[in-house]
């Protein structure tokens, strides 16, 4: 055997987005698409010093279709590259919150997650690659900045001309002077689990006849859910469905709410639902909360919720530091932190902007409002843990979670929340109607718009920037917010995770502290803010959409 340099020319659509490298499975086929994107980061990492030499790297994915024979390229040019060992999940198989786990608890250098998250799935869906450092959070801005430059002028790549290796058998292999050690993708993220909440009270709840419908939606969150629901906490079998994770993901959107999980919702609206409901994504870092008789959790109450009851769980006993929450999410999560008197903090959109703060210990807990939540246990969100979470606060308070969400409605008030997408809209379209909300930034403040009850003015109209507290690096243009008096807002912002088209997304925010009137339908009681939405960014008339596509 030995290192091969296989020519090729460079792609100039390789700049990662929200959440890395993104694109339909057909570019990631094109001869040497992920090959030059790979290499570009490993030189990246390796700079002038060598730093990759003998180093461990993890890898894994969420088992869509690609996932393993991108595995087999990566191997090979990963010893090529002179790395020393890699942690690989067995069949190539890792959640995203799994290859963090593995990084910070192995010390590993850093890892490769393969996976488009909650983008469709099988030959005709996306693919994904993103490269998490050695915290076990995505890669800040500056490295992916820096390694989209690199793919720009990519002339080749380095290889092993190995042969494909068994992934699918436990234990140790080799390919040049790189061992490969095939681990099981679930055992360290379950031992994890078991530090940070409170088994015992958990398996004692299913023991008195507490019943859930965990949906994994035939993604990669199956084997966690099963292995640690099923198997180390005594919920019955078949609590678990759709639990194999298929390439396809078996045609479901595996992208956790009540329209893509329309199953789960089902049950939990029948006669005999059961007392919990939740799902995960393809990644299985994403999360969804249901209560019995159709009682979605929005993402950003969960977040709230969460920290008001953080002391219940081993982990948190002793409280929280902080939360951070992403711009758009709602601000139901800053009442907790000014209860507990711990501070808030907004970021931008995307799980990368939460690492420094939670390396620094400044914050405890994170979140979006796009069924993402998350801990210092970590540096990656984490669907399943975000379900013991929950778990854990319904079995010591013995409450459930539709009582649970109403007493905090009750005691810090109702945001009432929602988003409205706008998918595959032409780009350009998108990017003109974005131009000219900025354009008119300056005029709205000050405007007064009928909101809810009442009129109110625009307390703040802006380009949200965010200056991260740690290392003081700027981001701009996170999202254009509008930002009334009574605190009410709305956010507009164009996804960085989609591969068709645009999508714009509205998001959509008003405070409710007067418990009688938190009983109105989410989109009534946001519907003057969603008329003045629509009118201020002429979004029928610039994208010719009269309706969202989805509304969460
Ligand atoms: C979306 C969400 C964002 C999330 C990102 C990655 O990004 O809005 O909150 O962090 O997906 O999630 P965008 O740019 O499309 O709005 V995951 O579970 O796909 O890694
Ligand atoms: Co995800």
């Amino acid at each position: 055997m030995s290192i091969v340099n296989h020519p090729t020319t460079p792609y100039s659509d390789q700049r990662p987005g929200t959440s890395g490298l993104r694109k339909k499975v057909s570019r990631f086929q094109l001869p040497g698409y992920l090959e030059n994107f790979v290499q570009a980061l490993f030189d990246e990492l390796d700079g002038a010093a060598h730093d990759t030499r003998g180093q461990t790297l993890v890898l894994g994915g969420d088992g869509r279709f690609y996932n393993r024979a991108a595995v087999q390229i990566i191997l090979r040019m990963a010893a090529a590259k002179g790395f020393g060992r890699v942690l690989l999940g067995q069949g190539g198989i890792l959640s995203t919150p799994a290859v963090s786990a593995l990084i910070r608890g192995r010390q590993a250098f850093g890892g490769i997650v393969l996976s488009a998250s909650h983008n469709p799935g099988g030959p005709d869906g996306d693919f994904g690659i993103k490269y998490n450092a050695g915290n076990g959070g995505p890669a800040p801005e500056k490295l992916t900045e820096a390694v989209f430059a690199r793919t720009l002028t990519m002339g080749g790549f380095c290889s092993t001309d190995s042969a494909d290796v068994d992934i699918d058998t436990l234990g140790t292999l080799q390919i040049e002077q790189m061992t490969v050690e095939v681990v099981d993708p679930v055992a360290d993220y379950a031992a994890l689990m078991q530090t940070c909440f409170d088994f015992d009270a958990i398996r004692a709840l299913f023991a008195g006849g507490f019943t859930m419908r965990f949906d994994a939606m035939n993604a990669v969150g199956g084997p966690y859910a099963k292995h640690i629901l099923e198997g180390m906490l005594g919920a019955p079998a078949g609590t678990v469905v759709n639990a194999v994770p298929l390439e396809d993901f078996g045609g479901l959107h595996p992208d956790p709410n009540p329209v893509n999980a329309a199953d789960l919702m089902a049950h939990m609206s029948a006669s005999d639902s059961p007392d919990f409901g939740a799902a995960s994504d393809g990644d299985a870092d994403r999360n969804m909360i249901v209560g019995r008789n159709n009682f979605p959790v929005a993402p950003s109450d969960s977040l709230a919720l969460l920290a008001a009851h953080a002391r219940l769980t081993p982990r948190f006993k002793d409280g929280i530091q902080g939360i951070a929450r992403s711009m758009p999410t709602s601000q139901a999560a800053d009442r907790v932190a000014a209860a507990l008197g711990v501070p808030c903090f907004e970021t931008p959109t995307g799980w990368k902007f939460f690492g420094n703060l939670l390396d620094a210990g400044k914050v405890s807990l994170c979140g979006e409002e796009s069924y993402g939540t998350g801990s210092d246990h970590l540096r990656e969100k984490d669907g399943v843990w975000a379900v013991l979470f929950w778990l854990n606060i319904l079995a010591v308070t013995g409450l459930s979670v539709e009582t649970l969400v109403r007493a905090h409605w009750t005691k810090y008030g109702r945001n009432y929340y929602s988003r409205h997408d706008y998918e595959g809209v032409d780009s350009t379209a998108a990017d003109v109607l974005m131009a000219a909300l900025r354009t008119r930034l300056p005029e709205l403040t000050g405007l007064e718009f009928a909101t809810a009850l009442s009129s109110e003015r625009v307390k703040l109209a802006d380009d949200f920037a965010y200056t991260d507290p740690v290392d003081g690096s700027v981001t701009t243009q996170q999202g254009v917010r509008i930002i009334f008096e009574s605190g009410a807002r709305i956010v507009f912002r164009l996804s960085g995770t989609g591969t068709e088209g645009a999508t714009l997304r509205v998001y959509l925010e008003r405070y409710e502290p007067d418990s009688a009137a938190q009983n109105v339908p989410t989109q009534e009681a946001l519907g003057p803010l969603i008329a003045i939405a629509q009118d201020l960014a002429r979004i029928a008339a610039l994208t010719g959409r009269a309706t969202p596509t989805v509304i969460t």
